[in-house]
């Protein structure tokens, strides 16, 4: 009698291609990468840097009532998305803005989302950062996690009776392992043989759950095996290892119609989303090693130097134009244009938060006041849109004058949109 043990004893490797200071690791083996296609990605990942900066200071600003950055995490959307074709469906969770920003989603799209206004191509219905898109063959973010995951199987399998040339790219962080859904997932693709990548984000951290209380598995890449699927771990922050890994992944998925499993470690530099403070359950000095020490965009940014594709000059004048576009977003009123869904959210919150808090006084309850309005905050960022409570949220009598101020300027959308 044999039992297997719980452990070779031996950690899978990470593939990597760069070493921290942005140069080949000799022998390597990976995929060559035009300037063109090299440079996008560094732009790209700069582009969505300065793009979380801007957004996370307006919902700061109580301009948004949510937000989630990408820091620290860049390369693993922004070279998975440069590695695939935009054929290939997009299932994620929430921390990939970079592959739509890759597929030409723009800055003016991804505000109009957050703040829920007029433009917003979900009218309203989703919470902020809940991006889709089906020109872009992006499927639109679903705040339970985990959900993603099999519904990408169905997908894929339905490509692969279509005979198509594409597969399905879907990703999970650490946390969402823990969910049913992603064992039922990758047993579902390895059976069906569905045309399916699985990228995992191994960040190390599930809002304040540390991957050390998550799982006792060697991370995640061992699962595959377990479930009969081929898989990679690689180095996240490796825009190059990231690029070459999925860009093999993809072909396997496609010509020899099987799913494939990737493993990309990171860190979650910033907090979990704005409703997070991350320093009360880690250590500032480790947030700021990673951001200082390991960044994946300064990494690929020596690279794309040594090469002769990027420059000083260059590097101030992408800095100073997109400063200027991203600009905008402080000063435009993005906000007084909203969708009547958004509109219809804020309304129904405002009677809601009145009425509770009319309820509590009358019988003299001013911790239930707090316990009911702070429920009736989630259940309303849960239905609907609403971003001025968090700012305002002891500001009724502003607030009301805002929501009828912008009463008018819902006839701004057009009948299609209300619908
Ligand atoms: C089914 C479900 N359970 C819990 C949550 C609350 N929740 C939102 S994000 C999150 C952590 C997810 O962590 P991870 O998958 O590692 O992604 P990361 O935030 O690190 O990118 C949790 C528990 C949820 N949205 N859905
Ligand atoms: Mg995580």
């Amino acid at each position: 009698m044999r039992f297997l043990s719980e452990s070779t004893g031996m950690r899978i490797p990470c593939y990597s291609v760069l070493d921290g200071n942005g140069e080949i690791i000799v022998g390597s083996d990976y995929e060559q990468l035009s300037e063109e296609i090299a440079v996008k990605m560094y732009t790209s990942m700069v582009t969505l840097q300065m793009m979380d900066t801007i957004f996370y200071e307006a919902q700061r600003q109580g301009r948004i009532s949510f937000y989630m950055t990408s820091t620290g995490e860049e390369a693993i959307s922004i070279a998975a998305a440069a590695a695939l074709t935009a054929d290939d469906i997009i299932l994620p969770q929430y921390r990939e803005p970079g592959i739509l920003l890759w597929r030409g989603f723009t800055i003016e799209e991804f505000a109009s989302q957050c703040f829920g206004n007029k433009d917003d191509c979900g009218k309203g219905r989703q919470m902020p950062n809940h991006y889709g898109s089906k020109k872009l063959n992006f499927v639109t973010i679903s705040s339970p996690i985990a959900t993603q995951l099999p519904q990408a199987v169905g997908v894929a399998y339905s490509l692969k009776m279509d005979k198509k040339d594409a597969c399905v790219v879907t990703y999970t962080g650490d946390g969402g392992t823990s969910e049913g859904d992603f064992h039922a997932a990758l047993n579902f693709a390895a059976v069906t043989e569905a045309p399916v990548v699985f990228i995992c984000r191994n960040n190390g951290w599930a809002i304040s759950t540390n991957i050390s209380e998550q799982f006792r598995s060697d991370g995640i890449v061992v699962r595959g095996r377990a479930y009969g699927i081929r898989s990679i771990r690689v180095d996240g922050n490796d825009a190059l290892a990231v690029y070459s890994a999925i860009h093999t992944a993809r072909e396997m998925a496609i010509s020899e119609q099987r799913p494939v499993l990737v493993e990309a470690l990171s860190y979650r530099v910033g907090h979990h989303s704005t409703s997070d403070d991350s320093t009360k359950y880690r250590s500032v000095d480790e947030i700021e090693y990673w951001k200082k020490v390991r960044d994946p965009v300064n990494r690929f940014r020596k690279w794309v130097e040594r090469n002769g594709w990027w420059s000083e000059e260059e590097e101030s004048e992408l800095r100073s134009s997109m400063k200027k576009q991203v600009k905008v977003y402080r000063v435009f009123p993005h906000d007084h244009l909203l969708h009547c869904s958004t509109l219809l959210g804020q309304i129904v919150y405002q009677f809601l938060f009145i009425s509770s808090r009319s309820f509590c006084k009358r019988f003299k309850w001013q911790r239930k006041q707090k316990n009911l309005h702070s429920r009736s905050c989630s259940l309303m960022s849960m239905m609907f849109h609403h971003q001025i409570f968090e700012s305002k949220r002891n500001n009724s009598e502003k607030q009301s004058l805002d929501i009828l101020r912008t009463i008018p300027l819902m006839f701004h959308c057009r009948i299609s949109e209300i619908c």
